[in-house]
């Protein structure tokens, strides 16, 4: 079943195809002087995917506010069917993140069903235990898996647990564990003991993981902790996932450093250690802005994507990374937003496929500083959009993902069929 009509797309196309093949051509020809065949790179691109998170089809807004617009959806199956036309449209979208218990439904395999018939899988399976629900026993207000209180944390391990379970009947793979724990204050809580209490239990969570599947540790050194945080930096998540063993790995979120640090190299040094296992993809020019993927700062994008192609190029412990684009809207359409980010995503992997590898590796062994850093910039700066759009074609989406879904006007047709969504401050 494809949520948006198949004509529309097609003709749409059609008003774009002349251009698309002159400049695909151009563009081939200028790359087979370099002897690279630009069906090989197209062909790469289109066996790339990002997953989307479920969270992300709403207008998250930031912690103070958030603007809801009329059409947005308000449930799973609403986001389902927004994920789905992200997916027809882009044709690198084909799974959804689920987060619980936001996500919550009474039949998985219901879910799962509805997601196959609109085309879409489920990605890693995301816990929260970084905010209180309605009915719950204990408060997360003092940590999760690092609380203090035992029964705090068993009720933290239980969450993991359950959702491992709901991922199983949803088809994920993955259980992505971050936690809000940590502190405000200097002397709050004892470094060494939150972390053992946070290892204890989430080696419990481990123990729970089917054969198949990983734990994706995600750090943080901010927000809504902001003096520490147990699972801080790179770090503490490789030594976390080192001490829980091979099932567990690091994912790396771009919001979640220090400004300016060197995202690339972390890349580079968890592969080395077999611990890269996913990534969340977005923007910021402060901190965990959430801002939509290469729109502040591309060529760090393009850095990171250079680190996890030659990543794939040696790979080890049978490196599978997990992609998602983590953001958060507030003055966009979250449809456009995705769009936008999924086409900054899959064009840096397809310039850092372009990188000519063996002359990057000879100019650093000769010490060319500047021939090494030319092979990366001869690369970033090569207009990939006609590969994108010709693999986005022959997968039956479209040359030009934003112009179709506004001809399509799904969110002015949604807001007559769906209920308005309520104000209140975002999500995290
Ligand atoms: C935390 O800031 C985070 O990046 C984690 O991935 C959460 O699960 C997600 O955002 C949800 O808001
Ligand atoms: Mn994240």
């Amino acid at each position: 079943m494809t949520v948006l009509s198949d004509e529309l797309i097609a003709e749409a196309n059609a008003r774009e195809i002349a251009a698309l093949d002159e400049d695909y051509d151009a563009l081939g020809r200028k790359l087979a002087r370099g002897g690279v065949a630009i069906d090989a790179i197209k062909d790469r691109v289109a066996a790339f995917s990002v997953a989307v998170p479920s969270w992300g089809a709403g207008r998250g807004g930031t912690r103070f506010a958030k603007f809801p617009i009329p059409g947005e959806p308000t449930n799973i199956y609403e986001k389902l069917e927004d994920c789905a036309v992200i997916q027809q449209l882009s044709r690198v979208t084909p799974r959804v993140s689920p987060h619980f218990p936001w996500d919550k439904v009474a039949d998985y395999k219901g879910l799962r069903a509805e997601a196959a018939s609109l085309g879409l899988g489920f990605d890693a399976v995301n816990s929260n235990t970084f905010q209180d629900q309605p009915g719950q026993a204990q408060t997360y207000a003092t940590g999760s898996l690092s609380s203090t209180v035992a029964a705090t944390r068993q009720q933290a391990i239980e969450h993991n647990i359950e959702c491992i379970e709901i991922g199983r009947q949803l088809g994920s793979r993955d259980l992505t564990v971050w936690v809000g724990d940590g502190t405000n204050f200097p002397g709050q809580q004892d470094f060494a003991r939150s972390l053992d209490r946070y290892l204890d239990a989430a080696s419990q969570v481990y123990a729970a993981l089917p054969d198949d599947w990983r734990m994706l540790i995600e750090h943080k050194m901010f927000e809504p902790a902001f003096y520490s945080t147990v699972i801080s930096d790179w770090g503490s998540s490789i030594l976390a996932a080192q001490e829980l063993g091979p099932k567990a790995k690091c994912l790396v979120d771009l919001g979640h450093h220090a400004p300016n640090v060197n995202i690339e190299q972390i890349v580079a040094r968890l592969h080395r250690f077999g611990k890269l296992g996913g990534f969340h993809f977005n923007d910021s020019k402060y901190g965990d802005d959430d801002l939509d993927s290469g729109a502040i700062n591309p060529h760090q994008l393009f850095l990171v994507f250079n680190e996890l192609v030659e990543a794939e190029l040696h790979p080890r412990d049978g490196f599978d990374p997990s992609y998602m684009i983590d953001q958060s809207h507030n003055v966009t359409d979250p449809i456009e937003s995705m769009l936008s980010s999924a086409e900054a995503i899959a064009s840096c992997f397809a310039k850092a496929l372009l990188v000519d590898r063996e002359a990057l590796q000879a100019a650093q062994e000769a010490n060319d500083t500047m021939m090494a850093f030319q092979a990366l910039r001869r690369a970033y700066t090569i207009d990939v959009a006609p590969i994108l759009a010709r693999a986005r074609l022959e997968a039956g989406g479209a040359i030009d993902v934003l112009a179709t879904y506004r001809a399509s006007r799904w969110r002015e047709r949604k807001a007559q069929e769906r209920k308005p969504v309520g104000l209140g401050a975002g999500i995290v």
